[in-house]
C-alpha cells in the first residue's frame, strides 16, 4: 500500500488502475464461439454495425433497399470509403474501428482495407476470442439471451457447450412490448397463454419464464422499453410486470434490468439503425421501486435528459442501480459528463458502463475509450480529496475500481432477496 502524496502520483496511478482491473461488461450482445455465426467478428462487420450505417447514409443519396442487398464485404466497403477516406473518420463509431486495428498491431497508415482483412483472415473465432478478451482486459461478459429468436432458442434447446466468460441474460421484450404475438409463441412451445391475460395465463407465461430461467440461469431479466413506458396502468405490460416478471425474479433471486428510452424504427427503412430516443418520466423507477422492495432493478436510460433523475432516485432507493452510458450515450463527452454527475451524486455505488458491444471487437475499442474518461474523471475526484487533506491510498483506489469494474454488479446480485 502507497500513499499517493503528489497531484501527479494520483494521476499516475489511477490511470495504471483503470488501466489494469479487469472489468465485468454487464450488457452485450455478443456470444461464444460455439453458438457459431451468432458471434460476429472481424473488420467487416465492425464496419457494418449499425451506428456506422446510420452515418454513412448521411453521405449517399443510395437507396436503402440497394444497400442492404449488397454483400457484408461490399456495404463494409461502402462506409471505408465514405466515412473512412472520403471524410475524417472523427466519429465515436468510425473511431472505435480503428482503435481495435491500432490495438491489434495494424498499422492504418496505409488506410488499406485489404491490409486489415489479411489480418482477420488468419484468426479462428475461438483463437481471435481469448485476444480479444484479453486486450480488452474483460474477465466476463453478460450476453442478450432471446427465446423468442428461433436461431439463438435451438442452440439452447440442443445444450450447447457453455464458455464460463458468457453469462447469461434472459431478454423478454415480447412479452411486454407485444403480448397478443408472445402469447402465440408461447402456445406454439406448450404453454397454455391468452392474448387476454387472465389467471391461467398469468400461471402459464410464469411457468414459460421459470423454465428459461433454470435452462439458462441468467444474471438478470431484461427488457428495453419506449419512453411512454409507465406503471402502474391498464396496460397488459403493468399487469405482466406486476404479476409475472416481478415474481419470477423475485423467486429466482435475480434482478429486473429496464432499458428505457427507445424510440423504435423512427426510420423503418435502416433497419437496425432506425431506432431512436426520446425522455422518459423517470419518476416510474421511484414507483416500482417503492412498491416492490423485495425486486431489485438495473436501470441504464438512453436519453441524456434522464440521467440527472435517475441519480437522485438511486439516492432514493437502494434497489435501483443506475448502469452505462447507453447507446448514444456511449460518447466521450456524455461518458464524462454522466460519470463526473454520478460520482458527485453517488459516490462510488454505480455500475460506470457496459459495451453493448454486438461485435467481438468491439470490446477493445468500448473498454479502452471508456477507461480513458474513468481514469480522468476519478483522478480529479480522487485529488479533490486529496486538497481536502484526506490520504489517498493506492489500496483504496485499487478497491474502489475493483467495485466500479464487477464488485459493485456481483454485490448487487448476491443481495438481490430471494423467495
Ligand atoms: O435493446 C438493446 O439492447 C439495444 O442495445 C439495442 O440492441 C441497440 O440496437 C444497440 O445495439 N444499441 O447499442
Ligand atoms: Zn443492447
Amino acid at each position: 500500500m502507497a500513499v499517493l502524496k503528489t497531484s501527479r502520483d494520483i494521476g499516475t496511478f489511477v490511470k495504471r488502475t483503470v488501466e489494469r482491473t479487469p472489468v465485468i461488461d454487464i450488457h452485450t450482445h455478443l456470444y461464444p464461439a460455439s453458438f457459431g455465426k451468432l458471434l460476429l467478428w472481424g473488420i467487416d462487420e465492425l464496419l457494418t454495425y449499425h451506428y456506422l450505417v446510420a452515418e454513412v447514409f448521411r453521405w449517399t443519396q443510395m437507396d436503402f433497399g440497394r444497400f442492404w442487398k449488397m454483400s457484408k464485404k461490399a456495404q463494409a466497403e461502402l462506409v471505408w470509403r465514405k466515412l473512412f477516406l472520403e471524410n475524417s473518420p472523427v466519429s465515436e463509431s468510425c473511431r472505435g474501428p480503428l482503435t481495435c486495428l491500432k490495438m491489434l498491431g495494424i498499422d492504418v497508415k496505409s488506410r488499406s482495407l485489404e491490409k486489415a482483412r489479411a489480418y482477420f483472415g488468419k484468426q479462428t473465432a475461438a483463437g481471435y476470442l481469448d485476444v480479444v478478451f484479453e486486450k480488452a482486459n474483460v474477465k466476463q461478459v453478460v450476453m442478450t439471451n432471446d427465446p423468442f429468436d428461433a436461431g439463438e432458442r435451438v442452440l439452447w434447446q440442443k445444450r450447447v457447450r457453455r464458455d464460463k466468460r458468457f453469462a447469461a441474460a434472459l431478454r423478454i421484450d415480447p412479452i411486454l412490448m407485444t403480448w397478443p404475438k408472445a402469447a402465440a409463441e408461447l402456445r406454439k412451445w406448450g404453454y397454455k397463454a391468452k392474448a387476454k391475460v387472465d389467471a391461467s395465463t398469468v400461471r402459464e407465461t410464469r411457468r414459460f419464464l421459470t423454465d428459461w430461467v433454470e435452462r439458462i440461469g441468467p444474471l438478470y431479466l431484461a427488457v428495453s422499453l419506449p419512453p411512454e413506458f409507465t406503471y402502474p396502468d391498464r396496460s397488459t405490460r403493468s399487469r405482466m410486470i406486476r404479476d409475472v416478471v416481478l415474481p419470477v425474479a423475485h423467486k429466482a433471486g435475480i434482478p429486473f434490468a429496464m432499458m428505457i428510452g427507445v424510440r423504435k424504427l423512427v426510420n423503418p427503412a435502416l433497419q437496425l439503425a432506425g431506432d431512436s430516443v426520446g425522455a422518459a418520466d423517470g419518476a416510474v423507477l421511484e414507483t416500482l421501486c417503492r412498491e416492490f422492495p423485495d425486486n431489485r432493478f438495473l436501470v441504464t436510460m438512453l436519453s441524456r435528459e434522464n440521467q440527472h433523475q435517475l441519480c437522485v432516485s438511486a439516492r432514493k432507493f437502494r434497489n435501483l442501480m443506475p448502469f452505462g452510458c447507453w447507446w448514444f450515450l456511449n460518447d466521450p463527452s456524455l461518458i464524462e459528463e454522466i460519470t463526473r454527475m454520478r460520482t458527485e451524486l453517488l459516490g462510488l455505488s454505480f455500475i460506470p458502463q457496459h459495451s453493448d458491444a454486438r461485435v467481438l471487437d468491439q470490446l477493445m475499442y468500448k473498454w479502452a475509450h471508456s477507461r480513458a474518461i474513468f481514469a480522468k474523471v476519478l483522478t480529479d475526484k480522487y485529488r479533490d480529496l486529496a486538497a481536502t487533506g484526506w490520504r489517498v491510498d493506492s489500496d483504496d483506489v485499487e478497491r474502489d475500481v475493483r467495485n466500479l469494474f464487477g464488485g459493485n454488479f456481483e454485490r448487487f446480485l448476491a443481495e438481490t432477496p430471494k423467495q
